[in-house]
Formats: structure tokens, C-alpha cells, sequence
């Protein structure tokens, strides 16, 4: 009896391995464990067998319904489970690859060439505190300053952070002089949009601090960064900028690549597009974050990289760009 027990719970083991669909497995229950199942038939002969055989085959008996039940259970859950993506896999399947964003693109392309110029790369908070992202870069409260940058107040206090140079006074206070920092990020402002505003839009911010630093390196460095970034000579010009945390302060802009200088609605038909003030960081900033400016001075820019890649890539809109629309953001797919 033994013997023809173990075939009936192999067969039925494997059966129930091969099923595909719940009926199938009900079947099979009822085929081993229904009321005309083999099993039923060899547990009739309980009823012949002495005491000591009834108490052995009783409880194989019920051990084997037991375990065959259950095996019958967890394959009905696992049938229903990959039921719904039962799929024909003959078919040929379109594998459509993902792309980097243009933005993600330009900003990696950004500090992967400050790295190589020695700068590290840092980062601060996007919901951020007005101290950081005023007062510590010598706007306070009542400053006019602060009408430049239309900013979002939260509930809690903070703020969105207008701009990336809070992380000047992040990094200052946290690693002290010398330093060489980049810290890309996103900004916002409650902007009026058009082609070239958006309300969120990404800024890679960029410090030296050091003994005796000039204009001269801020240049240099705006000069190496931008060739390094279109592989060829642009156009640029430089003209005073005013920010309280800078002095003196400078504007870079970049000729405007959509229309080649000669006028369009990104550039509002200037031929220019704002990219990117910098300046000598301010002695009163310094002083906040804890650094001597009779030691140390340095320079400091605020790069705008969303505008960066509007230029690389030849997009007219910088709203595009946080559209989510794959036809246009497909076309600088990468590998
Ligand atoms: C600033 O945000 C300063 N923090 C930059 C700075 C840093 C100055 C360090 C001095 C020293 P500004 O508001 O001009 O400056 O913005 C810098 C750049 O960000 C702009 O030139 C532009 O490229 C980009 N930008 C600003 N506002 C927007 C916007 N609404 N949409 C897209 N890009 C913007």
C-alpha cells in the first residue's frame, strides 16, 4: 500500500506542477482527493485493518490529503497571480530606450568640467531658509533686492529657494576657506513665463575662495566653462550687474543661438540672452559665513543652465523643457 501511495503523491505532485489554470487544479483536487479518488478507494480498506495499521494509515492518510491540498491552494494563487500577464513572448517586441533630460545632459556636461578645473561638487535644499537664501548674502528684509527674485513663501517659514547661491553660505560655513565649489540645482520664482522664464529652472552656482583671487580668474574661469561647453567660439559680452552679494558684480550674456544675434522672441530681440552674472564675492558675506575678508577674497556666478541647454540644443521655449512632451525631449536621447 505504501508503495502505491507514494505514486499517487508523486502523480499528483506533478500535475499539479503543470497546471496552468485554476479549473485545471479543482480537477485535479477532485481527482486525488474526491470522493472516487484512488486515495478514497485505499482509505475504505481502513475500516479491515487492525488497531495499530488504522492509527499508521490514518494519519499518513490525512498527512498526504493535507499536503496535497494545500500544494492544490498555492498553485491556484500563483496561476491567478500571472494570470494577467500571460503574454504571446513569440511576438517581436519595440524595446524604446529612455533619454537623459537636455537639462540633465548640460548640467552633468557643467560640472563635469569644473571637476576638472578643481571644483567640488556640493549641494543644499531646494525648500530652503530666508536666511540662507537672503539676509546671509547681505539682502535684508527691507532690501529692494528682493523684488528681483518673485519668490514662493511656505506656510512653514521657508521659502523655494530663489536662486543657488545660498549654497555660497552653506559651503562657506561648513568647510571655511580656501574652497572651490560648483552646486547645480533647481531655483524657483513666481515668474511671469515666457520663452526664456520659466518658474522652475536650474542654475549650476560656482565659488573660488582663496588669497589674492581677481576678476581676472572669474573671467578666465566663465571664458574656459563656456567654450568647453559649445565646442566653439561664441559670442559674449560682459557688462556691470548689480547683486548685494557680489562687488563688483557682471552679467555675462551669450549671444543669442536661435537667431544668431540678429533678433528673435527667446532673446526678445535683443540677439542676447542672459546667462550668467557673477562678481567678487561681497566682503559682508565673507564676514557671515565666518572668513576673514582681509585674508580671504573670492569670485562667485550663478550659471542659468536650463537657458545653457535652450542654447546647445537650439530650443526656442524654455517652457519645452518642463512640458513632459517626449517628442521634442526624445530628440537628445542618449545612450
Ligand atoms: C542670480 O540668481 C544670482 N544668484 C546669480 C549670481 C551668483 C550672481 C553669484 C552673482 C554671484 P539671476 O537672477 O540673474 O542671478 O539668475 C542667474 C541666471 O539664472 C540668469 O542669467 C538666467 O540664465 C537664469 N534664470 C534666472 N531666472 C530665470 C527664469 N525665470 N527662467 C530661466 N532661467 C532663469
Amino acid at each position: 500500500m505504501q508503495e502505491e501511495l507514494k505514486k499517487i503523491v508523486s502523480n499528483a505532485i506533478n500535475e499539479i506542477k503543470e497546471a496552468k489554470k485554476e479549473n485545471d487544479l479543482l480537477n485535479i483536487k477532485s481527482k486525488y482527493l474526491g470522493k472516487k479518488s484512488k486515495l478514497a478507494e485505499l482509505m475504505s480498506n481502513l475500516k479491515s485493518m487492525s488497531i495499530e495499521e488504522k492509527k499508521k494509515y490514518g494519519s499518513l492518510f490525512n498527512k498526504i490529503k493535507k499536503d496535497l491540498e494545500s500544494k492544490v491552494n498555492e498553485r491556484i494563487t500563483e496561476v491567478n497571480v500571472t494570470k494577467d500577464i500571460d503574454f504571446d513572448d513569440t511576438l517581436p517586441v519595440e524595446a524604446k530606450l529612455g533619454s537623459l533630460h537636455p537639462v540633465t545632459i548640460v548640467a552633468k556636461e557643467v560640472t563635469d568640467i569644473l571637476k576638472r578645473m578643481g571644483f567640488s561638487v556640493v549641494s543644499g535644499p531646494e525648500m530652503e531658509e530666508e536666511y540662507f537664501n537672503f539676509v546671509a548674502l547681505n539682502i535684508p528684509d527691507d532690501h529692494p533686492a528682493r523684488d528681483m527674485q518673485d519668490t514662493y513663501y511656505l506656510d512653514n517659514g521657508k521659502l523655494l529657494r530663489t536662486h543657488t547661491s545660498p549654497n555660497q553660505v552653506h559651503a562657506m560655513q561648513k568647510y571655511g576657506a580656501p574652497i572651490r565649489m560648483c552646486a547645480p540645482g533647481r531655483c524657483f520664482r513666481n515668474e511671469d513665463l515666457d520663452a526664456s522664464h520659466e518658474n522652475t529652472f536650474f542654475q549650476v552656482e560656482g565659488m573660488v575662495i582663496d588669497k589674492n583671487i581677481s576678476i581676472g580668474n572669474l573671467m578666465y574661469t566663465m571664458k574656459e566653462l563656456l567654450s568647453a561647453i559649445f565646442e566653439r567660439d561664441v559670442d559674449v559680452r560682459v557688462r556691470p550687474g548689480f547683486f548685494p552679494f557680489v562687488e563688483p558684480g557682471v552679467e555675462i550674456d551669450c549671444s543669442c543661438l536661435i537667431c544668431g544675434g540678429k533678433g528673435c522672441p527667446t532673446c526678445k530681440n535683443s540677439g542676447w540672452i542672459e546667462l550668467c552674472p557673477g562678481g567678487m564675492i561681497h566682503p559682508n558675506v565673507l564676514k557671515e559665513s565666518g572668513i576673514d575678508p582681509e585674508v580671504y577674497n573670492g569670485f562667485a556666478f550663478g550659471l542659468g543652465i536650463t537657458r545653457l541647454a535652450m542654447m546647445k540644443y537650439k530650443i526656442d521655449d524654455i517652457r519645452v523643457l518642463n512640458s513632459g512632451d517626449l517628442r521634442v525631449l526624445d530628440k537628445f536621447n542618449v545612450e
